[in-house]
């Protein structure tokens, strides 16, 4: 049996999306993040060395990455959905977006969402007034003007291109999900219509709304 370790509020929602999606059945077993560290428990690192979710189990193979789970569900249990063959078109574009996620998206929204958090948690006066230059800084030279340039490029596409790779859903749209409905659930690309188009649609897809009820807490959607 499949197995999904899934923490609330977190990118393990979008295995469930894809498994929903696919029609298959599988299992939760449910973590909660330390609400003062938003760290899972340790019992993570039980399942795999990282601690992170999400993590996959199917008999005794342990997948991680959300990314290589979505690629591994398309290419095993897909049986054509969801994944291009190496034939068909979309399969670079599958690819390219699969990876973009979380090697080009994530990295500054983790950055601005930690340095935030610094600023936030600062004490006393004078160290929070300096974390406040240096997020203000940062946010200017680096993460404001990448996030800028990825989310225009990421908009224009989607603009053009009903979904991420070769005209259907695939595992890249999945992948793609987590990334913009957290810009979106912070309201950082509120002038990318085609983006805000986009999380819409796939809030409404029915496969979409039965995984986010089998898999509670989820503050982006
Ligand atoms: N690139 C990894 C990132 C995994 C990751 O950082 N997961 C977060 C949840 S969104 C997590 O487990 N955080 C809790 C922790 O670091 O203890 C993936 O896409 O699977």
């Amino acid at each position: 049996m499949l197995q999904v370790h899934h923490l609330n509020n977190s990118r393990s929602q979008r295995i469930l999306w894809m498994l929903e999606e696919l029609e298959l059945d599988y299992e939760i077993v449910k973590y909660q993040r330390d609400s003062q560290t938003m760290l899972a428990p340790d019992s993570l690192k039980q399942v795999h060395p990282l601690g992170k979710s999400p993590i996959l189990t199917d008999g005794d193979k342990t997948i991680a990455e959300s990314g290589a789970i979505i690629d591994y569900l398309g290419r095993c249990y897909g049986d054509g959905l969801l994944r291009p063959t190496e034939a068909e078109e979309g399969y670079q574009d599958y690819q390219y977006w699969l990876h973009f996620a979380e090697g080009s998206m994530m990295s500054p929204m983790l950055i601005k969402l930690v340095l935030q958090k610094v600023e936030d948690n600062a004490a006393p006066f004078f160290v929070k007034f300096i974390a406040k230059q240096i997020n203000k800084k940062v946010n200017q030279n680096f993460i404001h003007p990448n996030l800028t340039r990825l989310f225009a490029y990421v908009d224009t596409h989607l603009a053009v291109n009903e979904w991420f790779a070769g005209g259907k859903l695939t595992g890249a749209d999945i992948q793609m999900s987590f990334p913009l409905e957290a810009a979106a659930h912070r309201g950082i690309v509120d002038k990318y219509p085609a983006i805000l188009n986009y999380v819409a649609k796939i809030h409404a897809k029915d496969a979409y709304k039965v995984a986010l009820e089998k898999g509670g807490e989820y503050e982006f959607a």
